[in-house]
């Protein structure tokens, strides 16, 4: 059994959001420098993605933005979609779960299991909202958290203090949807016995990973094993969804982690589909990637972040293995999951509700054509053992002093001077030194090194030896100096050019994976085509021709200015400005605040002052940076009403400004206090003031 098959997927988004930097460092990009490294040795390899169209999270979604949770999916796949592609991620397929054959497999799939008696069905209270006339799901229920007190707290989370909750963990719960109290009714699911799959083949398929798996994986999947898995409800009571095929289901629709999975396997078979139809292969060869075939080393990886390990390492198997037990028909179960942890933002965590992220369709707007530049920088980030952190200035010195300094810079000048000295023909090696011998020596080492890197998912340092490489160009450079040289021996110039360029070439195969564009671009500069640069390649002393003509010189890459790097912090700073205004405003129109005592209320120093000065903080649309006299000083506050005072109508205004509150830096403005307003129903802020002009720095009691 010596040929080897790969199945490679990567986590199917949620069609709810687009995607962002998180997501491509968490599991896109790994997964796409494997598949191309596997692909450049000539590997039989699937790459299989698609969007998760079902589940509360388009729903929710939906109702946020006001569409069906079909506008939503088809909005978000399409984003999605453009942006991986113009990113350059390969996939051999990318599906959607929406499609019919995807409704059609995982139906099927359960039908066969149900049929079988895989399921055991069991009634259960779960809370209905009364007006709405449904059942809700966990996220469709908030209520006040029992360890924090947080009073909008989910019925899974609380994202105040990151409990994990059951609805009936709540105290008062209610209906997101209609703001009812829900109440209790009784419905039927079907379970899927994983406490029974654990005693048959969970435990012993997991054991079996023990020393391949990634120890956070493993550990994972073990503490989930060591409480004892619980039977897990395969369908659900939501209207978005594959309908649950059988009799009794009305109303019901899969869980989204029973189908999502399936996709990848919906997906390859619409793929084999989409090719039978235009006369290439065989419809059915789907099954060669995801059924057992003895006489081949099939190989399942999934590409995931850490928060779906779980799911890939223990659900979707047992789905699999329930399924196997109702045919001769055997589906394949992961070998390796290599599981991401998280990548952060300038110190935060991403967050879509909070718009703390790095968009992949912004960023290729604003960053067009640097598509290698962020691949690079995420591989140097990422988060294989531990959460990372991106920062803007970590990106740009990344580029600056690694791409363009290191890399850029050696191909940049062999290829300068061999047209400068040999007039852009490759010239003679005229025999190697120990120089020459050293630095293919290091290379066919690391080389070794790189593809073991590749082996055991450590991209990170696999492209850091590559870096290295390039380094070791430069310092042969700095050694031979061929600038001097020339003066002296045009003969071994010839050779130090010769072998700089042959070791360029070498080295542009080796980018192939991490860095396909520069791969593309140093094949293009060295007139070799690119079925030419083969990984077998690597570390020949004669990849291109003595008299070949080479391409003038480019740069590869340029430097990033501070200004770019800048007005990619402002947009960050703005979301923060614009969810510190949503929160002011939320707490507003909260419900009254728990009872306090008259110590709290004299701690807060209350002045009328009058608006000296106002003005537009440059860059913002919201803020307003105002100049008062608060009777016992002059001061610079901060306001987010922009949107609704013009600076000329209100200078003169008497108001009134909490003056002892902690000074904030809005925008690098120090802002002393806080300006108190109304808000009227369209959520206007409307300034509160005496009726009558009184004294600058008169208290309010
Ligand atoms: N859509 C969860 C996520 O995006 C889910 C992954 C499905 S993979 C089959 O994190
Ligand atoms: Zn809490």
């Amino acid at each position: 059994m010596t040929e080897k098959r790969y199945t490679i997927t990567a986590a199917l988004p949620y069609a709810n959001g687009p995607v962002h930097i998180g997501h491509i460092a968490g599991c896109y990009l790994p997964a796409d420098i494997y598949v191309r490294h596997l692909k450049a040795q000539g590997k039989d390899v699937l790459f299989i993605c698609g969007s998760d169209e079902h589940g509360v999270p388009i729903t929710i979604r939906a109702k946020k933005e006001g569409l069906s949770p079909q506008q939503v999916v088809d909005k978000y796949h399409h984003l999605m979609r453009k942006a991986f592609d113009d990113f350059g991620i390969e996939f051999t397929y990318y599906g959607r779960t929406s499609a019919p054959i995807h409704h059609q497999t995982s139906a099927d799939f359960f039908k066969q299991i149900y049929t079988h008696g895989g399921f055991t069905e069991e009634t259960t209270e779960q809370y209905y909202d009364p007006i709405a006339n449904q059942f809700l799901a966990d996220r469709y229920i908030t209520g006040t958290c029992p360890k924090c007190g947080n009073p909008s707290a989910y019925g899974d989370q609380c994202e105040k203090c990151g409990s994990t909750l059951s609805p009936t963990d709540l105290i008062e719960p209610k209906s997101a949807i209609s703001g009812e109290k829900p109440i209790m009714k009784a419905t039927k699911n079907w379970f899927l016995p994983l406490d029974v799959l654990q005693q048959k083949y969970i435990n012993e398929y997991i054991k079996s990973h023990e020393t391949d798996w990634k120890t956070n994986v493993y550990g994972q999947c073990n503490s989930w094993l060591a409480d004892g898995l619980r039977p897990r409800a395969m369908t659900r009571d939501l209207d978005w969804g594959v309908p649950v095929p059988v009799e009794g289901a009305e109303g019901k629709v899969l869980y989204v982690w029973f189908d999502a999975p399936i996709g990848y396997i919906s997906a390859t078979k619409e793929y084999f589909e989409t090719q039978a139809a235009q006369g290439i292969g065989n419809k059915n060869d789907w099954e060669k990637y995801w059924v057992k075939d003895e006489q081949v080393n099939q190989q399942l990886i999934h590409f995931i972040g850490k928060d779906n390990i779980v799911f890939h390492c223990i659900i979707f198997p047992a789905t699999l293995m329930a399924l196997n037990e109702t045919s001769d028909k055997k589906y394949i179960y992961a070998d390796q999951v290599p599981a991401n942890e998280f990548l952060n933002l300038e110190g935060e965590k991403i967050s879509t509700s909070r718009n703390w992220a790095v968009w992949l369709h912004e960023y290729l707007e604003d960053f067009a054509d640097r598509t290698d530049e962020l691949r690079y920088y995420l591989t140097a980030i990422a988060p294989e053992t531990k959460d990372s952190d991106f920062t803007w200035k970590g990106y740009q010195l990344a580029v600056n002093s690694e791409l363009v300094a290191i890399l850029g810079n050696f191909v940049n000048r062999g290829v300068v001077l061999c047209h400068k000295f040999f007039e852009g023909k490759v010239p003679a090696n005229n025999g190697w030194g120990e120089k020459e011998e050293l630095l293919f020596a290091e290379l066919e080492k690391t080389t070794a090194h790189i593809y073991e890197l590749i082996e055991k998912f450590n991209f990170r340092e696999a492209q850091n030896q590559l870096i290295q490489l390039f380094r070791n160009g430069n310092k042969y450079f700095a050694e031979t100096e061929p600038w001097h040289l020339i003066k002296t021996d045009v003969n071994q110039t010839a050779t130090v050019i010769n072998t700089a360029l042959q070791y360029t070439a070498s080295l542009g195969i080796l980018c192939q994976a991490f860095l396909p564009k520069t791969y593309k671009q140093i094949a293009s500069l060295l007139h070799i085509d690119s079925s030419e640069m083969v990984l077998s390649k690597v570390g020949n002393r004669h990849i291109l021709e003595v008299g070949s003509e080479i391409a003038p010189a480019i740069h590869l890459f340029k430097n990033i200015e501070d200004a770019e790097i800048e007005k990619q912090i402002q947009k960050l700073e703005q979301s923060k400005i614009n969810n510190q205004l949503e929160k002011l405003a939320e707490a507003t129109v909260a419900e009254a605040k728990p009872e306090i005592q008259f110590e709290d209320f004299s701690k807060i120093d209350i002045r009328v002052a009058t608006i000296l000065d106002a003005v537009k903080v440059p860059k913002t649309d919201k803020l307003l940076q105002l100049s008062i006299d608060t009777g016992i000083d002059k001061r610079t506050v901060v306001s987010g009403i922009a949107a609704y005072h013009k600076p000329e109508d209100i200078i003169g205004k008497q108001i009134l400004v909490l003056v002892n509150l902690a000074p904030r830096k809005m925008k690098g403005i120090d802002s002393q206090g806080m300006i108190l307003m109304a808000q009227d129903t369209d959520g206007k802020l409307i300034f509160v003031a005496p009726e009558n002009k009184v004294d600058n720095g008169s208290g309010v009691s």
